[in-house]
């Protein structure tokens, strides 16, 4: 291969991805009856991914969980409090569109648009600014400083049977990227 080539599609490829990098924000948990404020016993396990889209405003929510004791009845993200503590909710009520209610196992994928009100609690901005700009604020913040959790609550525990504190997933360092990429390529121009 031309390593010329090698280079400048290295380059285009680096360059590609820093608008990603500089737009997004992630934000994971585990699920845990273990992590409830009081703790519970529930065997059930779950993960979830928030996706915060800052140019378009948006709020993927990546969800799984499975081996509830109770039926699902709600879940949403509360927001903003220490860890161990319990707090409001943040977002849609009752519960995200779509999730799957009246089961023990599931998986869910939505997208919200944070510019539109009905992508919070009422209270929520009301207490935050009172503008949907405010909350949106407040929300991103209380997710980088680790103070809002996803709950999921069944028929068996109404205050919630898995719950994760959501916390920032650090993005791949865009020198690390650089510097592997380099590193490779001059492997490739050493292989020749
Ligand atoms: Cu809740």
């Amino acid at each position: 291969m031309n390593i010329n080539k090698l280079i400048l599609g290295f380059f285009v490829l680096f360059s590609a991805s820093l608008p990603v990098a500089a737009h997004q924000a992630k934000y994971a948990a585990p699920l845990l009856g273990s992590s409830e404020v009081p703790a519970n016993a529930s065997p059930a396990t779950g993960s979830v991914l928030i996706t915060i889209d800052f140019d378009l405003v948006t709020m993927r929510v990546e969800a799984n969980f499975s081996g509830l004791l109770g039926n699902v009845t709600a879940a949403h993200i509360h927001c903003c409090t220490d860890p161990g503590t319990n707090v409001g909710v943040a977002t849609q009520l009752p519960s995200f569109i779509g999730f799957p209610l009246g089961v023990t196992a599931g998986t869910y994928d939505h997208t919200f648009d944070m510019a539109l009100a009905s992508s919070y609690n009422p209270t929520f901005v009301i207490n935050h600014g009172g503008l949907v700009s405010t909350a949106f604020n407040d929300l991103v913040l209380g997710l980088d400083a680790g103070k809002a959790y996803f709950n999921l609550h069944t028929n068996l525990f109404p205050g919630g049977e898995i719950r994760g504190l959501l916390s920032p997933v650090p993005e791949p360092d865009i020198w690390v990227l650089l510097i592997a990429g380099l590193a490779l390529i001059g492997v490739a121009a050493r292989r020749r």
